[in-house]
């Protein structure tokens, strides 16, 4: 088992903390410990530890249940130490034993243990990663949703929180009273402007629940913008024994990514920050071009290439992403739908970035899941590929590969591939008659889902008609000969 007392016995090749762990205060309170944040914001902290121990990490989960109460049992059994597998595409990898993470809390278990941390005047940043769909903007709107359940409660009971959102504002309210500083909110999802969108999501939550509150917040708080860039597939309890057998060391929660990572930052922060600028982290005072390129090329291409991929059979996006016709349907999305309409950050070319998107696909080190990449699409599709459709919409421009990327994400909900195999995918956005839009014999129905809302003020009848056209040849004759009827 991984503790501090046993840490010496790991072996060498294995990359061990370069700090004592012990010697770490919390200066950070992370919601939402996913595997992405264990390989990305963890990993850049641990490599500033050394020089300043005052920024460890708390981790805070937040869902019930017996998966989140297992996972906390094993971070604690552990000491909160995991082992990161860094795949490099030629098939090196390197292990590393990550000790940024120096408590985890499950909300639930203990609520008002997280509300002490939050109005401890030494936690300076709190972050999060809660998905893309996680901050509750009713994306027809553009307003957080006061509806939801959680909220409500939240609001009625604001010193029991459940929500991220009621913690956090809850928290600050408290630092108010107290006359301690404010802390920086910092988003680490796939989101453009992921800093506005936190912002309009805590400061919507706050200004229901006191507007001089939210007042305080806005004035005191800051929310930096940031792009966030790292491949991490999910760990299965297979991947898990073979990343254990590998590294030899006996790691109930191991975390595997590519060796590939990117941090870019506003320097937008309240109340300090550790100097990531020496790991690598590179901070500009505007990220909206380098998110355009990273959301519009990478996530776009992920979901283009994955959804169809799952009703072809692939399991794994290295495995897709070598099907030529799908690949060359990703290229051909990237270079006429996307490229024409992005702009390109301060010595970033384009193509060379597609390029090494598509190299990054085909890592086959890491047997990315395509299944986890279909995951939540409908927040996916909204967040990805919105300012792609409008671009074509509004340029008068050929819909035809977006379309066939619709109509494939509709038929890859129906949960059965080529091979007449089922599986079962992830929509956490969808009420039961929403997912029965899929399933229903006419091809129309499943257009009235949220995923197609973010365009529908614009004329999209043809593209309409396209996704239902695509969607009978895909489900009658499969998704190549859809793919077919594509222009080259
Ligand atoms: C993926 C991302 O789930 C997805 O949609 O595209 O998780 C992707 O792997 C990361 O954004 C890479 O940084």
């Amino acid at each position: 088992m991984l503790t501090l007392e046993c840490l010496g016995n790991v072996k060498s090749p294995v990359h061990l903390p370069d700090y004592n762990p012990l010697d770490i205060k919390a200066g950070i309170i992370h919601f939402g410990v996913g595997n992405f944040f264990r390989a990305h914001e963890a990993f850049y902290i641990d490599k500033i530890l050394k020089a300043e121990p005052d920024w460890g990490i708390i981790g805070v989960g937040l869902t019930k249940g017996d998966h989140s109460s297992k996972k906390a049992a094993l971070f604690h059994a552990q000491d909160c130490l995991y082992s990161l597998t860094e795949c490099a595409p030629t098939g090196d990898r390197s292990v590393r034993i990550i000790a940024a993470l120096r408590d985890y809390l499950l909300a639930p278990q203990n609520p008002q243990k997280v509300l002490e941390h939050l109005s401890n005047p030494d936690i300076r940043i709190v972050s999060m990663t809660i998905t893309e769909g996680g901050y509750n903007i009713n994306e027809t709107t553009g307003m957080f949703d006061l509806s939801n359940p959680d909220v409500q409660s939240d609001l009625q009971n604001p010193e029991n929180p459940q929500t991220v959102f009621g913690y956090v504002v809850e928290g600050l309210r408290r630092r108010r009273a107290a006359g301690t500083k404010a802390f920086t909110i910092m988003s680490c999802d796939n989101l453009r402007h992921n800093g506005d969108v936190a912002r309009k999501a805590f400061l919507g939550f706050a200004q229901a629940r006191d507007p001089e509150l939210a007042d305080w917040i806005a004035r005191n708080v800051t929310f930096p913008n940031a792009m966030v860039d790292r491949i991490t597939p999910t760990v299965t309890a297979d991947i898990a024994k073979a990343l254990n057998a590998a590294s030899g060391v006996e790691d109930g929660l191991p975390v595997v990514a590519e060796e590939f990572h990117q941090w870019v930052l506003e320097d937008n922060f309240a109340n300090g920050r550790p100097d990531l600028a020496k790991t690598g982290v590179q901070f500009v005072t505007d990220v909206t071009d380098y998110e355009h390129v990273k959301i519009r090329m990478l996530n776009a291409s992920h979901i283009m290439l994955s959804f169809p991929a799952i009703l072809l059979g692939y399991a794994h996006v290295d495995q897709a992403i070598k099907d030529p016709a799908l690949k060359q349907n990703v290229e051909n999305f990237l270079t006429r739908d996307v490229i024409p309409t992005l702009k390109a950050p301060p010595g970033v070319n384009l193509q060379h970035y597609m390029q090494s998107v598509l190299s990054r696909f085909s890592n086959p080190a890491m047997a990315d899941q395509t299944l986890r990449i279909a995951s939540d699409g409908c927040a996916k599709i909204q967040v990805f590929w919105t300012q792609t459709v409008r671009d074509l919409l509004l340029g008068h421009k050929d819909c035809s590969r977006i379309a066939f990327g619709m109509a494939a994400y509709l038929e890859m909900l129906r949960g059965i591939n080529a091979q007449g195999q089922t599986y079962t995918t992830s929509e956490p956005a969808y009420t039961a008659e929403q997912e029965a839009l899929v399933h229903s014999d006419d091809y129309a129905a499943g257009l009235k889902l949220p995923a197609f809302d973010a365009w529908r003020d614009l004329e999209s009848s043809a593209l309409d008609q396209k996704v239902i056209e695509l969607r009978k040849i895909i489900r009658t004759q499969g998704v190549l000969a859809a793919l077919a009827t594509l222009p080259t």
